[in-house]
């Protein structure tokens, strides 16, 4: 049975605000880090009961706000293999984090434990960490009480990237089975990524070092490990790595900050030379954005668009180079997010995809593809080969040492590739090893496909939730009539396109618009926006 007594005293050293309501979100729980105490005691609860659920299999839980500023913070939860939690969980942990008494706590807890018909008789195995966030260690505390409380056996990740934690989930639950992930321990994430990477750019000599803006988060302390294994082959020159000075995180850098602002980080200005590429992560290193500056010191940006044509591209001509093109085909997924200039170009010669945003959506659609791409704009985003391409790949016996190349280089790469999550570390070198085999710089890369002119607005209503949307959000259904005038007004631009849709982490409604010309661009955004407004 549940341990009511433990619970209730802990519980109590962890009351709820009583003038606020939480919300399992897009992103997890995410709101200002001083508000969270209670949410976070609650929340170490639920992964163990997740846990218990599952048979005793080890959960994640993330203490991070991204690319949120540093007085946010949040929580996710992280299932076993390393993928975002089961969506009905959502709402479970959205009704049990308000509950608004010690009392009335247990007491759902209790009818929680009834209907979801949770064994409490097995163990409960968690394993946790945080980004670098100054409201961390005390919100871990009051997780590490729920956890205590329940009995929990858990794992302290300790400071961590948001991928590497996702990395040890699945690693741990797979330890000592025939789909083992690999070492279940940071170090064991670090070289299984770094050697793969290795193999795969063997014989590629005279890479650029690439500058990294770290965001002054997490992200640092990744570029440092991976620079003591990988220095030989890639010099990683970490700016941003600032994680002492209080309000130095994700501001005025970092990927959010390039992909909203569509500039260089002001910070990388003295650093970056014409031609040189750079890229940022963000506050837990799960996004990544690349950029150059041209010829004339303007700056290129190469979002996560380009990085899926960039990979998808390279994937497809190893597997034709592998003899394998009939039996395996790679897909893509996007959202409406993805600019109009990518989804032409990749759809001419991929399948394409469009779902809502928000990774378990992109997650789940490329799993159903052989080798399923998938990335968001704003950079987040991998690679996931199915158990059927991992049996193909291991069985399929090459006629010519040109497919047998071509066979190992697809092999490393589902050893490179974080395949739980989008990670910006194993994005970046996956993005290395195909400009070294490509021999392209950012010019040659950002030449793929030319993207159109776009603006990102945000609106701040009475009442977002009156805005609901179909078609993986590209149009409103609700309020009515909205979505016809908003048709009127796209069809007199040129190459026009805008859509409206509820944010899912803030309380403002987000409102997309292309077209032609930038100015164009910004002119529908805004004419769009004082319809919604
Ligand atoms: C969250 C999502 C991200 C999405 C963003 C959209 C995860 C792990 N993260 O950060 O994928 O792009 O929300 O935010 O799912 P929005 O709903 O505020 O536009
Ligand atoms: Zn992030």
């Amino acid at each position: 049975s549940l341990p009511i007594q433990a619970i209730q005293a802990a519980g109590d050293r962890h009351p709820k605000p009583a003038h606020l309501r939480f919300q399992y979100g897009t992103a997890g729980f995410r709101t200002l880090g001083n508000t969270l105490d209670s949410v976070m005691f609650k929340v170490g609860i639920i992964a163990a009961l997740r846990s218990k659920k599952l048979d005793g299999k080890t959960i994640g839980v993330m203490v991070t706000a991204s690319h949120n500023p540093e007085p946010d913070n949040g929580v996710k939860l992280v299932d076993p293999r390393g993928e975002m939690l089961e969506a009905s969980w959502e709402g479970y942990a959205t009704t049990l984090a308000n509950t608004s008494t010690t009392e009335e706590f247990v007491e759902a807890l209790a009818e929680f434990v009834r209907s979801a018909k949770i064994d409490l008789s097995k163990p409960a195995r968690v394993v946790y960490g945080r980004d670098t966030r100054p409201s961390g260690p005390a919100l871990v505390a009051a997780l590490e009480d729920g956890l205590h409380a329940i009995g929990a056996e858990a794992r302290d990740a300790g400071v961590t990237t948001t991928p590497i934690l996702h990395y040890l989930v699945r690693a741990t639950n797979t330890k000592g089975t025939k789909d083992a992930y690999g070492e279940d321990t940071s170090e064991g994430y670090y070289d299984k990524i770094s050697a793969a990477f290795k193999k795969l750019v063997a014989g590629k000599a005279g890479i650029p070092p690439l500058v990294v803006d770290c965001a002054n988060g997490v992200g640092a302390y990744a570029v440092e490990e991976f620079s003591k294994l990988i220095s030989d082959k890639l010099q990683l020159v970490p700016v941003n790595a600032d994680l002492t000075t209080p309000g130095a995180l994700n501001n005025a850098c970092g990927a959010d900050f390039v992909k909203t602002m569509q500039r260089l980080p002001p910070s990388l200005s003295p650093v970056l030379k014409t031609g040189q590429r750079a890229c940022s992560l963000d506050g837990d290193a799960d996004r990544l954005m690349y950029y150059y500056l041209d010829d004339r010191d303007q700056f290129r940006m190469l979002d996560g668009d380009k990085i899926a044509a960039l990979v998808a591209a390279f994937i497809v001509e190893l597997v034709k180079n592998a003899g394998l093109e009939d039996e395996i085909s790679v897909g893509i997924v996007q959202t409406a997010y993805a600019n109009g200039g990518s989804t032409k170009y990749l759809s001419q010669r991929l399948p394409v995809k469009c779902v809502s945003t928000g990774v378990k959506h992109l997650h789940h659609a490329a799993e159903h593809y052989d080798v399923g791409v998938y990335f968001e704009a704003n950079g987040h985003g991998t690679v996931l080969f199915s158990a059927e391409t991992n049996k193909i790949l291991a069985e399929h016996q090459p006629s010519t040492p040109a497919q047998s190349t071509a066979l190992n280089h697809i092999v490393n790469l589902t050893q490179l590739i974080n395949q739980t999550v989008g990670d910006a570390l194993s994005d970046l070198l996956l993005v290395e090893v195909v400009l070294a085999h490509k021999s392209y710089s950012g010019v040659e890369w950002d030449s793929l496909y030319v993207d159109l002119p776009n603006r990102l607005v945000k609106v701040v209503v009475a009442d977002r939730h009156i805005f609901k949307t179909e078609d993986a959000e590209r149009r409103l259904v609700s309020p009515a009539g909205l979505q016809e005038k908003i048709n009127e007004l796209v069809r007199r631009y040129e190459a026009g396109r805008a859509f409206v849709r509820p944010s899912g982490t803030e309380d403002v409604v987000r409102v997309y618009a292309e077209a032609m010309v930038k100015s164009q661009a910004d002119e529908l955004a805004f004419r769009v926006a004082g319809l919604v407004y």
